[in-house]
């Protein structure tokens, strides 16, 4: 059973914790979040059920990315929408699985943010036994109260953030979240069904010695990011640096949650295929960047701040690099070297 400071605390626990540190909070948050630790436990037993059960394996369709809907992929959104759409917390959602906006079903009454999420993230991993996870943000909306939910609500800058994280199902299922002030980390106890604060206010280190990205594209990258992969795998004695060592899942939730706990960077580089990247920039990079910055780590898309990008579109993907602060520094010296 993990305790911190000799104590069980429960996500539930915790969040009271906090709402009781933050000035104006409102109960709204917390039920927020009390209502997706549901749907984690629930998209949990499902995956970890899959290898036991007809869930493995793709449906046939495809998404809005245009990607292959894998059955869990669809379980996990379904249930994600079932698990908010009632609580009155919010007044619109979006998955990376719906072309448009899901708005809140008649019945219920509109809140005032929205959440925005992945619902099974590194889901072509699912076969074959790879950490996948869950990704989400949540937003305050701007638009007026007591009315369904607009676009403009979903296109704002990811420092708008008012929470955000993610569930890694793997080994062992862990929900992290920031809600900003600072990063916390919560690890499941199937044997009472609650997720056990386990990792108190996660700090990444100021600098680490791996790399994360898929070398298969190193081809299809410009000259600056060559030379980042070429300088990152040598020793280079006169500025002291040992080879930094390549890890990398394919599945982001599990790539930057070792990165944020090992240090290092994980690198998402646009390429002559993928000239704006490949991850999407509302409800994967914005939410992982916050996390990361709130545990003292940077995100840049190889120029700015991932958090000041203004989006235009939902779906719309970003270049992400995202890890240590040395670490990101270094990869953009090299792009923006002359
Ligand atoms: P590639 C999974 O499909 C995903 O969206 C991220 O989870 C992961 O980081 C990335 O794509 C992997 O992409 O092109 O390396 O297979």
């Amino acid at each position: 059973m993990p305790l911190v400071h000799n104590k069980v605390i429960t996500i539930e626990r915790h969040i009271i914790e906090q709402q009781e540190r933050s000035d104006g909070a409102t109960g709204d948050f917390s039920a927020l979040l009390r209502d997706m630790a549901l749907a984690f436990k629930i998209i949990n037993r499902e995956v970890m059920q899959a290898g036991l059960v007809d869930a493995l394996g793709a449906t046939g369709q495809e998404n809005v990315q245009g990607e292959i809907v894998q059955k869990l992929d669809e379980f996990a959104n379904t249930v994600i929408y079932r698990a908010m759409d009632h609580g009155g917390h919010l007044c619109g959602m979006a998955s990376e699985e719906n072309a448009e906006i899901l708005p809140i079903p008649k019945e219920y009454r509109c809140g005032k943010y929205v959440l925005l999420f992945d619902p099974l993230d590194g889901s072509s991993n699912i076969d074959v036994n790879v950490s996948i996870g869950t990704i989400f943000s949540i937003l305050k909306r701007v638009t007026p109260e007591d009315t369904p939910g607009e676009l403009q609500d979903f296109l704002q800058p990811g420092y708008k953030q008012i929470a955000a994280g993610y569930t890694i199902y793997g080994p062992s299922t862990m929900l992290v979240y920031t809600a900003g002030r600072g990063v916390y980390g919560f690890t499941y106890d199937p044997s009472v069904g609650e997720f056990l604060l386990s990792h108190d206010d996660i700090r990444i280190p100021e600098h680490g010695s791996i790399y994360s990205v898929n070398e298969g594209n190193y081809h299809k990258w410009d000259a600056g990011m060559k030379r980042y992969i070429d300088w990152a795998k040598m020793d280079v004695p006169e500025e002291d640096k040992k080879a930094y060592s390549l890890r990398y899942i394919g599945s982001m939730v599990a790539d930057v949650h070792r990165t944020l706990l090992y240090g290092g960077v994980f690198l998402y580089p646009a390429d002559i295929k993928s000239y704006k990247g490949k991850l999407r920039l509302l409800y994967e990079a914005n939410p992982m960047s916050f996390v990361v910055e709130q545990a003292g780590g940077r995100a840049s898309n190889g120029q700015s701040r991932v958090l000041e990008i203004q989006p235009e579109k939902l779906h719309q993907r970003t270049p992400l690099i995202v890890g240590s602060p040395k670490n990101v520094d270094e990869v953009e010296r090299f792009l923006n070297a002359t």
